[in-house]
């Protein structure tokens, strides 16, 4: 499928998904919204893919926002449906059974820093940098950023980020747990892809079953995403995949998953 502001391309079981509107440093309007999610779809229907790289296209940014020309004019009405567009894509993408990996390779600005967070892993370059800078607008964040964001970093430091607006570097980024790595700008995209082959080399239904066992469990009390875990452990042994990683570590080989 094409799109006009959206790349989707595949080297091996691996999908680089890439928000393509560099003139604008990758911000995101209806139509890029709509086509990351036209494309998310069509990553959960191809079994081929295993594990996706989120990027922005350009040197400057991964996404800086959602796009302000764009929102300047809107009613109450055209920006409650703005924001719900978003929040619907945002969580399509968080919820598809694949795991996704953003390659933050600049600006991580308002609905960017958003739509990082809805990624399940988050790589920046030294140069990235994030915030949510929704107040210094006279608006809140739209796409769920006051809710993921103080549950990757706390309630603290989330509130002084989206109260201040500030703008914070990689490093810091880092230390308050917004991304896991931070790696320099020239390796960033290889560090992304040996990890996502490292995933893709696992038993693909029990990477999935974790995703969704670590993302369903934390919308649970602590006994019921136990009990979920429970449920999904079971669910291995029903898998060929289970059969050959076990029979290949008692015979001292490498598995050949088959995702089965
Ligand atoms: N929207 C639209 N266009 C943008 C955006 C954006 N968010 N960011 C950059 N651009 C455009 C610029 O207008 C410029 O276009 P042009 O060349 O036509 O003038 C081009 O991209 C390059 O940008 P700059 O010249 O500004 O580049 P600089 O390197 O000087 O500055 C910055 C880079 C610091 C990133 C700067 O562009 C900036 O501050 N951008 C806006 C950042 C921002 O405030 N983002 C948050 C937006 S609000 C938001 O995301 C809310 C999400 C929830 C929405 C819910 C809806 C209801």
């Amino acid at each position: 499928m094409e799109w006009n502001t959206i790349l989707l391309e595949k080297e091996g079981n691996i999908a680089l998904l890439t928000i393509n509107r560099p003139k604008a440093l990758n911000a995101l309007n209806p139509e890029v919204l709509t086509e990351l999610g036209q494309a998310v779809d069509a990553i959960s229907a191809d079994d081929e893919i295993f594990v996706v790289i989120l990027k922005g296209a350009g040197e400057k940014a991964f996404v800086a926002g959602a796009d302000i020309t764009a929102m300047k004019d809107m009613t109450a009405l055209e920006g409650r449906n703005f924001g719900q567009l978003g929040q619907e894509v945002f969580k399509k993408l968080e919820y598809m059974p694949k795991p996704i990996i953003a390659a933050i390779n600049g600006f991580a600005l308002g609905g960017g820093c958003e739509l990082a967070m809805a990624c399940d892993i988050r790589v920046a370059s030294e140069k990235s940098k994030f915030g949510q800078p929704e107040v210094g607008l006279g608006i809140t964040p739209g796409f769920a950023g006051t809710q993921r964001l103080p549950r990757l970093v706390g309630k603290g430091r989330a509130k002084e980020l989206i109260y201040t607006a500030d703008i914070i570097g990689a490093a810091d980024a880092h230390r308050i747990g917004l991304v896991n790595h931070v790696v320099p700008e020239d390796q960033l995209l290889e560090f992304c892809k040996n990890m996502a082959k490292r995933i893709a080399s696992k038993g693909q239904i029990a990477v999935r079953l974790c995703k969704s066992a670590i993302d369903q469990g934390l919308e649970m009390d602590v006994d019921k995403g136990i009990a979920y875990e429970a449920e999904v452990f079971g669910l291995c042994f029903a898998t060929t995949d289970q059969t050959e990683g076990m029979t290949a570590f008692v015979e001292k080989r490498k598995p050949n998953f088959t995702g089965k």
